[in-house]
């Protein structure tokens, strides 16, 4: 005759025991209970035996141990093996068969207002998980269940027979999820106490709005690799700076120059590298006044990068790729931003940046040498996405190299691989869809999280085509009224190059207060004369041109390279349109969507 089956039952959640137990008994087999489990199915009336019958020891320091014993254990881990059989007999144990157990409620007494370490620690089962977790491992023999909901499906398989081996993967499964997610909460709680704040985990105000909380930001393994040496970082600020710091590492690698970005809600508004600036940028970007400014490529990256669209960077979050020096911490003291992330800042220029914003700038030192995890991963409405890393390097040399149009085509020039691999870097770290033009080693004119691919190309281009007005002498001899603040400045200057200037009411005389001498508004024919000579601009692209109309839009801001994927119906139109406007086409292999 076949040996009984043996189950140990020990729940904290004691929902439908009873039933279960029952419905055990009917298929004759042996109960065997933790103590309040055991007292529970007792009192209903029920055979059932103390786990202390099989262990022939008390449970002990006041339960916290109750099943940890080599007769419970040995008997779930066992297999049908001759050694393990033999192991069983020598030391008179019986293989267990059915395993039910949940844990303590590790979860809802840490979230409790001001719980202690010590109320904590009492509710991390450690028999429990075991039992789950050996149960789990030998589920080609043994059942476990770890849910209550479980209980009905479990019993009518029962009443029919045997437990299917799919049932038991399927319990095993969820047993070993139910203690991982278990182990987090336990981790995440000990985090938030012990890894102090800023080391291996940062308590954030808020998330992306007031009213997400809490919020922080951590990692399980080491320490966070940034540090705030100023300021507090918000959720969306973090977001920001990470994406940014990427962005700055690789194209300051993939250039060998120093480069800078700009960002607002995790796109950039300009990136750049250190090329040195002529006098005209200089007093476009307004920067013509900073003193050393010559002699330093990483603040000339950054005149560049908040200079390309200076309203779009209002209140931006900077990155930084090289250590951060006086004339650059100068640029930023008179800006409006809201924090900036770099691997290192020299005295002189830490102490600017310590003042700004009565001290709450927001300064992260990043670890130069910190690599991301292979695999990242997030949740979106409850459910975990997880992917590997974009790391595909993208390089002047390694990039661009196949020419589709011309057909008969000269290596690229320097310049222009060097534009292609601004634009194509940024875009990289840019919300899809994205287009971005580039020039002088600058992005120009970048769209971003557009559904539609000719919207992304056409706001790149009106944003080249502002960038590109604001360099019209009329633009550079504006009299301002005295007092006249910078971003009243770059506002007043877009709407004049953008040609929305107000044409009555009390907008008009808004806009005419900034002035000594009210500038005219720019003509049709002064707009097409000075566009047109807008030339050589590179342009990105970070998935194919589905239709023509991005080729021709793209030209008439001064493009004269076009990367992007290949792989649309219309690839070939796209090429001869191209070639019809005197367009370098290149393959850039990689589709680089970002979000
Ligand atoms: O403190 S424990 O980790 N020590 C143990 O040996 C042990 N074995 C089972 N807690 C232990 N359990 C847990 O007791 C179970 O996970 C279950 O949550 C609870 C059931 O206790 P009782 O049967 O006394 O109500």
């Amino acid at each position: 005759m076949a040996p009984q089956k043996i189950a140990i039952l020990s729940v904290y959640d004691k929902t439908g025991l009873l039933d279960l137990a029952k419905g055990l008994i009917n298929n004759n087999v042996r109960l065997l209970a933790s103590g309040g489990t055991s007292k529970m199915i007792r009192e209903a009336g029920f055979p059932v035996e103390d786990v202390s019958a099989i262990t022939k020891a008390p449970e002990m320091l006041a339960g916290r141990v109750k099943t940890l014993h080599p007769a419970v254990h040995a008997g779930i881990l066992a297999r049908n093996l001759e050694s393990d059989e033999k192991d069983l007999a020598e030391q008179n144990i019986d293989k267990v068969d059915y395993v039910i157990c949940n844990l303590y409620p590790f979860k809802d007494t840490v979230a409790k207002i001001n719980v202690t370490v010590p109320e904590a620690v009492e509710e991390i089962d450690i028999g429990g998980v075991t039992l789950i977790r050996a149960a789990a491992k030998n589920h080609s023999r043994v059942t476990i269940l770890s849910d209550p909901n479980d209980y009905h499906d479990f019993l009518r398989e029962l009443d029919s027979g045997e437990v299917t081996e799919e049932s038991r993967q399927q319990y095993a499964l969820k047993a070993f999820s139910h203690t991982a997610d278990y182990d987090t909460a336990i981790s995440k709680f000990f985090r938030g106490r012990y890894a102090g704040d800023g080391a291996q985990q940062l308590t954030l105000r808020y998330g992306t709005n007031p009213h997400q909380k809490p919020a922080s930001a951590y990692v399980t393994d080491g320490s966070l690799p940034f540090k705030a040496l100023c300021g507090s970082p918000g959720y969306i600020n973090l977001l920001d700076a990470l994406n940014a710091w990427g962005l700055v590492r690789e194209l300051s690698q993939a250039l060998g120059y120093p480069a800078a970005a700009s960002f607002k809600h995790v796109s950039p508004a300009g990136a750049a590298i250190g090329v040195p600036l002529n006098d005209l940028e200089r007093k476009v970007y307004m920067v013509d006044d900073i003193e050393g400014l010559e002699n330093s490529g990483l603040a000339q990256a950054y005149a560049r990068a908040r200079g390309a669209d200076r309203m779009s960077s209002f209140g931006d979050v900077i990155a930084l790729s090289h250590e951060v020096d006086l004339p650059t911490a100068k640029i930023i003291s008179r800006e409006v931003s809201d924090g900036l992330i770099a691997p290192s800042y020299a005295p002189e220029a830490l102490e600017i940046l310590r003042k700004k914003k009565g001290g709450k700038y927001l300064v992260l030192q990043i670890d130069p040498s910190y690599v991301p995890a292979q695999q990242e991963t997030r949740t979106v409405f409850g459910v975990t996405l997880t992917q590997g890393r974009n790391d595909v390097k993208i390089s002047p040399n390694g990039t661009f190299n196949s020419i589709l149009v011309p057909k008969e085509s000269a290596p690229l020039p320097e310049p222009a691989l060097r534009d292609l691999t601004v634009a194509t870097i940024a875009l990289k770290y840019t919300q899809s869809n994205s287009v971005a033009y580039a020039l002088n080693g600058q992005i120009i004119g970048l769209g971003a999280g557009q559904q539609s691919r000719i919207h992304c190309t056409c706001l790149a281009g009106d944003k080249a085509d502002n960038w590109w007005m604001r360099f019209h002498e009329r633009a550079l001899a504006l009299k301002w009224k005295k007092g006249t603040k910078r971003p009243d400045k770059s506002n007043a200057i877009d709407m004049l190059c953008s040609g929305r200037l107000p044409e009555s009411g009390p907008e008009k005389e808004d806009f005419e207060n900034k002035f000594d001498e009210v500038p005219q508004p720019f003509t049709q024919e002064e707009r097409k004369a000075w566009l047109s000579k807008l030339s050589e601009v590179a342009c990105s692209s970070d998935a194919f041109f589905p239709f023509t109309d991005n080729v021709f839009r793209a030209a008439r801001s001064g493009v004269k390279y076009i990367a992007a994927p290949t792989g649309s119906q219309n690839d070939q139109a796209c090429f001869d349109t191209a070639a019809q406007l005197d367009i370098t086409y290149i393959e850039q292999g990689t589709r680089l969507f970002h979000h």
